[in-house]
């Protein structure tokens, strides 16, 4: 039995066509069922599904075998136990900080300020700030940070980026790139070994696939 790690919302999405390469489909729609545990066309691979913070997790401790992980996600969790094998080019984005429209960061920085910073990715916030000598108190939330620094919580956030209409939206700008995001196949390191044969095809499959795609976007 394979068990591929997956989360409902844009990884599952954008994760579809490339399942469907490894010759994958799903016996029903995640969206329409409550099941957590998701048959699939073959009768040895099954998909669980996750919150997209807790991939990593399960892969790790080999309750799946194989999952999708954001950058931004498996940046948090460290990757311990976890081979990489795949970039899936898929749930791009770009892990910024961002302010206040009227907030005078580039000022701040140059007084030496502490800034009161506002994220779910503490490890990514910490290393970037610490990089540049940024002193900073790190506030960990679980959502919706853009909503902090509106409302008085902190200066600045830590947040993903893509179209950049969220950000407009509550009128905050992006100062500064973090890291580029995107998403990675993920493999418990000793379900490779010891399931060779039937993980080893799998990686292949998608990394074809990813190939395939690319190809086709020329
Ligand atoms: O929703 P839940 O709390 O369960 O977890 P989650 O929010 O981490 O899951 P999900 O499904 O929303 O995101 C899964 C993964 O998608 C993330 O870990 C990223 O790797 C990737 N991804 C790609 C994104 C985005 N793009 C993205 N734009 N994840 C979140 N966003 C959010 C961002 O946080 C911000 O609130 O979208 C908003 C900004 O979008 P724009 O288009 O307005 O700029
Ligand atoms: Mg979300």
């Amino acid at each position: 039995m394979i068990t591929i790690a997956l989360s409902k919302g844009r990884i599952l999405e954008e994760s579809l066509p490339l399942l469907a390469h490894a010759g994958l489909s799903l016996a029903e729609d995640p969206d329409r069922s409550r099941k957590l545990i998701i048959e699939t066309n073959r009768p040895d691979v099954r998909i669980v599904l996750v919150r997209a913070s807790d991939a990593p997790t399960y892969v790790q401790y080999g309750a799946a075998d194989i999952g999708v992980a954001g950058v931004d996600v498996l940046h948090e969790h460290g990757g311990e136990g976890l081979y990489q094998p795949v970039d899936l080019e898929i749930g791009r984005c770009r892990m910024m900080v961002a302010v206040p429209d009227d907030f005078d960061y580039e000022g701040a920085l140059a007084r030496r300020s502490r800034l009161r910073v506002a994220t779910k990715y503490m490890r990514a916030a910490r290393e970037h700030f610490g990089a540049k000598a940024v002193q900073v108190d790190l506030i960990k939330l679980y959502g919706s940070m853009e909503l902090a620094p509106i409302s008085g919580l902190s200066d600045v956030i830590v947040d993903l980026v893509s179209t950049g209409n969220t950000l407009r939206a509550n009128r905050l700008r992006a100062v500064e790139e973090i890291m580029p995001i995107s998403s990675r196949l993920i493999v418990n390191q000793a379900a490779l070994k010891m399931k060779f044969n039937e993980v080893q095809p799998m990686i292949t499959a998608f990394r074809e696939a990813v190939n395939e795609r690319r190809e086709g976007a020329r």
